[in-house]
């Protein structure tokens, strides 16, 4: 049998994720969780290995936060994890995600509707109490703002949708209208 580096970093990980499922036999924690990604194992390998769903929401991958991932395919979604600087309007958060680039990645997009409402759920509100209290909740997961963010979801020509990252609650207003951004990829 040949070996490669690549080769030899695989076995090294896979060992450590197998003795520490033998040694504990209950799911990996999130902190364990975090250093395989890290590592450069894929969510779906370890998800594999015995780690639960719910434990990915908000750990960092590929230059994000986790707010979705499919146990079934191993695909997903992050957030940046910041807002964009500035409140905006919607034609300038399109071009500020489409235009945005973080660690060689540049296929961010501004989040459509359903796509917002999962990240509120999964990251800011992440204790599921029903609202998110601002950068200095510890239940919100991504350092969002108490405030309406864009989505790319468009009512018509001139109004788009938007969530209240307070309550959740959705709203309808012209696209001129300044709020804040969060870009998102799929991995
Ligand atoms: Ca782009
Ligand atoms: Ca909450």
């Amino acid at each position: 049998m040949k070996w490669n580096k690549t080769k030899g970093l695989t076995l090294i990980l896979t060992l450590a994720l197998i003795n520490i499922n033998c040694e504990s036999n209950e799911n990996l924690s999130r902190e364990k969780i975090q250093e395989f990604l890290d590592e450069g194992m894929s969510p779906k390998y370890i998800l594999d290995n015995g780690a639960s769903l719910d434990e990915f929401y908000g750990l960092t991958y590929q230059g994000g936060f986790i707010f979705y991932l499919d146990a079934n395919f191993g695909n997903g979604m992050i957030a940046a994890v910041e807002d964009a600087t500035d409140r905006m309007s919607w034609h300038d958060a399109k071009s500020y995600c489409e235009n945005l680039s973080i660690e060689g990645n540049d296929d961010w997009n501004l989040p459509k509707m359903e796509h917002l409402t999962l990240m509120w759920l999964n990251l800011a509100d992440s204790d599921g109490d029903g609202y998110c209290y601002g950068p200095n909740d510890p239940f919100n997961l991504g350092g969002f703002e108490s405030e309406y963010y864009h989505s790319s979801t468009e009512q018509d020509l001139e109004d788009s949708r938007s969530l209240d990252f307070y309550d959740s609650l959705e709203s309808i207003g012209p696209k001129n209208w300044n709020y804040y951004v969060r870009a998102i990829r799929s991995f």
